[in-house]
């Protein structure tokens, strides 16, 4: 698809602030990537949290630099952006999560030539449907467009790369075999990457009285520190990478962060995953997972229509009692709803005698999404009509 541009490659300039964890600069460093593999843009990124990329990409240099083909900056959001004076005449100006561009980059971004997105958080929420595309006319008569991420048809897509492919299981297995933990014991692997909650400890404790040999790979260190914080786990468990702790039947293992590059092979190694924030939930859809959404919580329980209107619009794609179980421990993780012990191990039950069930109705709703077009192949669309 020919991308229109004043001249070839495209040049995008990207801004990204990092708020907190890992999920802005996880989107931002993603969507970079894409427009350069996919557009061959010459892409250029600004941010305020060298540290937060380089957790996702460990042998990231020192900044300013140009590392796997983009251009890294850093800026002060509305303030200052570095070296802009050696980056080629914008094309493309994408604010994600609504930072505030400093004077001299708008000044770029008002050219009438210039494409200028606001690139906002992922929603399946119907006003984000109906707000994606849409132009504000700013005063002085330049247009900035929104981009909203979604599911459907008529989002912004998602953040899927043409070069996204399904690991083979042997390759997986030398992959899992060379990650610094204890090997694989022969129990299903889940993958859990949420924030901190009191849920954990009851959960845990769920998944005891079921009696199934587990293994826990906790990702990120919220969980294990709501799990300290309960007393389920002494002061010195699991405070290494690669360190491990039983409890019963249950096998908790500390992962180390691993490269955003190799994020996808845990999610297609792990039997099941609790994934949060945006970017990792997105990647457990498209890996196919059976998978829990623990979402960001925000003030005022705000997250709580995301997080409905998401799953109304998975929902025809699950199996009904699947459906059912999954709703009432989504519901308890995310604050909307309270479960005594004996629901929540029903639940638990229910989903894991269910498991082929849960796994075909996960593969239903991703190869709906992999059907689609990707928010950047639906970008160069809507750009190259507009
Ligand atoms: O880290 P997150 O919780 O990020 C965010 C931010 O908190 C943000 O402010 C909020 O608005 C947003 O969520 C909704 O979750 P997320 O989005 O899943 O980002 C995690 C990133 O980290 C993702 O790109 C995958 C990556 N990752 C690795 O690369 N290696 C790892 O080992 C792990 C566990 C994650």
């Amino acid at each position: 698809m020919p991308i229109p541009a004043r001249h070839r490659p495209p040049a995008c300039w990207l801004f990204c602030t990092v708020i907190d964890n890992f999920g802005d600069i996880g989107v931002s460093w993603r969507l970079a990537t894409m427009l350069s593999a996919e557009w061959q843009a010459d892409v250029y990124l600004w941010l305020d949290d060298e540290n937060a990329l380089r957790a996702l990409c460990p042998d990231l240099p020192a900044l300013p630099c140009t590392y796997k083909g983009i251009h890294l900056n850093r800026w002060q959001e509305g303030r200052h952006a570095d070296g802009l004076h050696r980056a080629a005449p914008p094309d493309y100006i994408i604010e994600t999560f609504g930072c505030r561009l400093p004077e001299a980059v708008e000044h770029h971004a008002r050219r009438p030539d210039t494409w200028w997105l606001n690139w906002e958080y992922l929603s399946a929420e119907p006003w984000a449907e109906a707000m994606h595309g849409k132009a504000s006319l700013l005063s002085d008569g330049s247009t900035k467009y929104f981009w909203l991420m979604g599911f459907s048809e008529k989002s912004g897509g998602l953040l899927r790369e043409k070069s996204y492919t399904v690991p083979d299981s042997a390759a997986l297995s030398r992959w899992r075999a060379a990650l610094p933990i204890p090997p694989q014991n022969g129990s299903p692997e889940w993958l859990l990457f949420g924030y901190r909650s009191t849920v954990w400890p009851q959960w845990l404790a769920a998944w005891q009285t079921l009696g199934r040999p587990l293994t826990l790979l906790l990702a990120g260190h919220q969980i294990t520190d709501s799990l300290r914080q309960a007393g389920i786990l002494p002061a010195d468990a699991l405070h290494t990478a690669g360190s491990s702790f039983a409890l019963g039947n249950i096998r908790l293992i500390r992962l180390p962060f691993v490269p955003q590059s190799e994020f996808d092979n845990l999610l297609h190694h792990a039997d099941m995953a609790v994934v949060r924030g945006e970017d990792s939930f997105v990647r457990a859809q498209l890996a196919g997972k059976p998978f829990l959404w623990h979402i960001y919580p925000q003030d005022e329980a705000a997250h709580l229509p995301k997080l409905d209107a998401f799953w109304q619009l998975a929902a025809p794609y699950y199996d009904a009692t699947v459906f059912r179980a999954h709703q009432a421990l989504s519901g308890e993780i995310n604050g909307s709803e309270k479960l005594d012990d004996t629901a929540r191990t029903a639940a638990w039950h229910t989903l894991m005698s269910q498991y082929t069930c849960w796994q075909d109705s996960t593969h239903r709703w991703s190869a709906a999404l992999h059907a689609q077009p990707s928010a950047v192949e639906k970008l160069a669309k809507f750009c190259g009509q507009g």
